[in-house]
């Protein structure tokens, strides 16, 4: 049995925590203490830590201290700062977007695929454009899964064609029609210089070009990716750090199902 204590809810008995001033916790309620870490363009010694000292205090943090410096080689350093943040944040209003479908477990979508599809669906996915990173697109498709979830290839309904990474969107496209596939998976894990938004814009523009938009369910997910985004790119969602396999099959055959 749980002590009174714990199965208290820390607010009953926390009178400081004001939802409208909300500050990070360290120790203490409202203390504010963060850690961040940077990287300066500046040889690691003693200037460098000033520095990243003082430009942690311009971010809003006060007494901060380098717990961390390490030389990154010619004329780069790397920090830890730890320190209390004096900014707060008003987390009543906050409004997210987010993808509308309930999560169903690999059994639960493999049932629903049978009973409201009556066929395997086909998806295609792969990392696009010059991304080289194959994990997060493993993660989601891969028989073994990720962090104990099955990968849609483990799935006994959804025939799953998982094309690695660098695959161009023209190559992705002509084998997504080849395969007659369903949805199309898409994984954008470099955002720099806004890489994955001109990348993830061009897929949709090539599927429109092409009178292929309406034939596929297109999503995206990635570490830097929101719904919101996706939708506002012309997906149908995105999926952010921290989905699994499950997440996007039960939307992937909702949606299909909403569209029969
Ligand atoms: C491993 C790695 C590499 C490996 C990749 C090997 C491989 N086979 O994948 C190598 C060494 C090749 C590499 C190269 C580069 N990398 Co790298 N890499 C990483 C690292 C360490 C881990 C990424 C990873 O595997 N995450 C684990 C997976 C499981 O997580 P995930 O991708 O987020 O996936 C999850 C979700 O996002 C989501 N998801 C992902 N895709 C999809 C798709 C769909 C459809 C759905 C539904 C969900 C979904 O589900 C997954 C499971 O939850 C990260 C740093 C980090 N710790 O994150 C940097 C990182 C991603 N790399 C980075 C960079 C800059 C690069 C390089 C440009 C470096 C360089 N200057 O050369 C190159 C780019 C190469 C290229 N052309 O793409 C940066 C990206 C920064 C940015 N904002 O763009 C990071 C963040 C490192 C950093 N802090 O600077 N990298």
């Amino acid at each position: 049995m749980s002590s009174g204590l714990y199965s208290m809810n820390k607010r009953d008995f926390d009178t400081t925590l004001d939802p409208k001033r909300v500050r990070p916790y360290g120790d203490t309620m409202n203390d504010g203490k963060v850690q961040l870490s940077f990287t300066l363009p500046m040889k690691a010694d003693e200037i460098a830590a000033e520095a990243a000292k003082q430009y942690a205090m311009k971010m809003g943090l006060e007494e901060p201290s380098v717990v961390h410096m390490a030389d990154l080689g010619v004329g780069y350093s790397f920090f830890v700062v730890y320190g209390s943040c004096t900014h707060t944040i008003d987390i009543t209003g906050i409004k997210v977007s987010k993808v509308e479908s309930s999560v169903m477990s690999m059994h639960e979508v493999d049932d629903y695929i049978k009973n409201n599809i009556g066929r395997k669906i086909v998806v295609v996915g792969a990392s696009t454009g010059t991304d080289a990173h194959t994990v997060g697109i493993d993660a989601i498709m891969n028989m073994k899964g990720y962090a104990g979830h099955y990968g849609l290839e483990r799935y006994d309904m959804i025939e799953a064609y998982n094309l690695g990474s660098q695959v161009p969107n023209e190559e992705f496209i002509k084998k997504a029609v080849e395969l007659n596939a369903d949805a199309l998976l898409v994984s954008q894990t470099v955002t720099q210089k806004n890489v994955h938004i001109q990348n993830l814009t061009n897929l949709i523009e090539l599927l429109e070009a092409e009178g292929l938009r309406d034939r596929f369910v297109v999503v995206c997910g990635g570490p830097r990716l929101s719904h919101e985004l996706a939708k506002e790119l012309g997906y149908d969602a995105g999926f952010a750090g921290g989905s699994y396999a499950e997440d996007v099959a039960s939307f992937v055959a909702q949606q299909l199902t909403a569209t029969i």
